[in-house]
Formats: C-alpha cells, sequence, structure tokens
C-alpha cells in the first residue's frame, strides 16, 4: 500500500479487489447504457446484487466523462459512483478531458450526496483499452487537484486489481509528488 497526504485529503494505493473495500462509495468503471458488464463493473453488479441493475435502469444511462450515484446493494458502501470513461480511440477524440472528468464527477457527485470516502478502479484501461501509463497519470492529476480545491471527500482510495495497473500507478503518484514539491 501507498498513501500521499494531498491538499486537504489522502491518496492511496491499494492492488486488491473494490468489491471487498468499505468506503462510503465505490466506484465502478460502467457503460453509457448503464447496462453491466465484464470487469470490475460486472464484479460490482454481482457482489452486489440486482438491485443495483434495477436502480441503473431506473436512470436509463449515462454520458460519457459523467456519473451517477445508486444504491450500493449487499456491498459495505453507502452508494455505488457509476462513472463513464472513454473508449480509446487513439487520443485526440478528447480521451484525456473525458477521463478526467470521469474522475472529478464521481467526486462532485459523492461531495453533493455528503460522503467523504470514495474508493476508484481504474477506469478505461480494461476492455476500454485506454493506455495504462496515461491514463494513471490523468486520474491522479484529476484527484490531487479535487484535493487541493475541495474539502470534500477527502479520503481517495486507488483499487488496482493487478500488479501491472498498482506498480504503474505507484511511479505515476512518485512522479505526481515530485512535481508538486
Ligand atoms: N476490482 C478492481 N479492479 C478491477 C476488478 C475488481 N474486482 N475487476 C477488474 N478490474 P474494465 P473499462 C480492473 O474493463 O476499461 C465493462 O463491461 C481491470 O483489471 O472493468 O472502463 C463495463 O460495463 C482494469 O484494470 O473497465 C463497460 O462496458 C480496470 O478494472 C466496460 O467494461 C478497468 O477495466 C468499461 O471498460
Amino acid at each position: 500500500m501507498t498513501q500521499r497526504t494531498w491538499g486537504h485529503g489522502a491518496i492511496r494505493l491499494l492492488r486488491g479487489n473494490i468489491t471487498e473495500i468499505r468506503a462510503d462509495a465505490l466506484v465502478t468503471a460502467a457503460n453509457d447504457g448503464l447496462r453491466g458488464g465484464g470487469g470490475v463493473d460486472g464484479a460490482i453488479h454481482r457482489a452486489g446484487g440486482p438491485e443495483i441493475l434495477e436502480a441503473c435502469r431506473r436512470i436509463g444511462g449515462c454520458p460519457t466523462g459523467q456519473a451517477v450515484a445508486t444504491t450500493a446493494g449487499e456491498l459495505d458502501a453507502r452508494w455505488i459512483i457509476h462513472a463513464v470513461g472513454p473508449i480509446w480511440q487513439g487520443g485526440n477524440r478528447g480521451e484525456a478531458e473525458l477521463l478526467a472528468s470521469a474522475y472529478r464527477q464521481s467526486l462532485r457527485v459523492l461531495a453533493d450526496l455528503g460522503g467523504s470516502s470514495i474508493a476508484f478502479p481504474s477506469i478505461s484501461t480494461g476492455v476500454y483499452g485506454y493506455p495504462l501509463e496515461a491514463a494513471a497519470t490523468v486520474a491522479l492529476g484529476a484527484v490531487a487537484r479535487h484535493l487541493e480545491l475541495e474539502t470534500q471527500p477527502s479520503d481517495v482510495t486507488f483499487v488496482l486489481f493487478d500488479a501491472r495497473t498498482f506498480d504503474t500507478y505507484t511511479r505515476a503518484l512518485e512522479t505526481l509528488s515530485a512535481s508538486g514539491d
């Protein structure tokens, strides 16, 4: 585990399965139809039970770069935040801004709900094909900026599923910390 205090809060990096984490909100990497799917979204829907997909159906969808909250069903959290990251199309289709926005909007949704702790997966770097190093820099940069400007949520954990993702985020956080000194 790696932890850095930042602005009004802290960024923590963990290797693991996000469904086993306790936080006010767990973020899932959703699609714009909120239809459920594979990867981290499949894991969240399986572990949380059918109530989550029912809530998604009622909402109906969420544009890329945005985020919406639902019940967390049986998971040890108050909410699931469904964040829609971009599908990688080569890097010239606004992917970086859309990815940063997915993180920012998730933080904003939780701030509006009054929550203070949030766990993110590595959005867009699975099926959606976003190059990992670039995604880690965008993800950590967006969260760091939020912590500098806002007081809530203040406790941000990235739950990274495999060694390569964890190592890449760890290096990106070191780079970000060095540039912020
Ligand atoms: N906990 C934490 N991270 C996980 C878990 C888990 N249990 N399972 C997988 N990951 P992906 P995307 C990691 O494909 O690229 C779905 O079908 C995974 O190793 O889940 O944003 C949605 O419904 C990778 O590092 O999300 C969408 O249609 C990261 O989570 C689409 O996939 C993201 O991989 C979204 O694709």
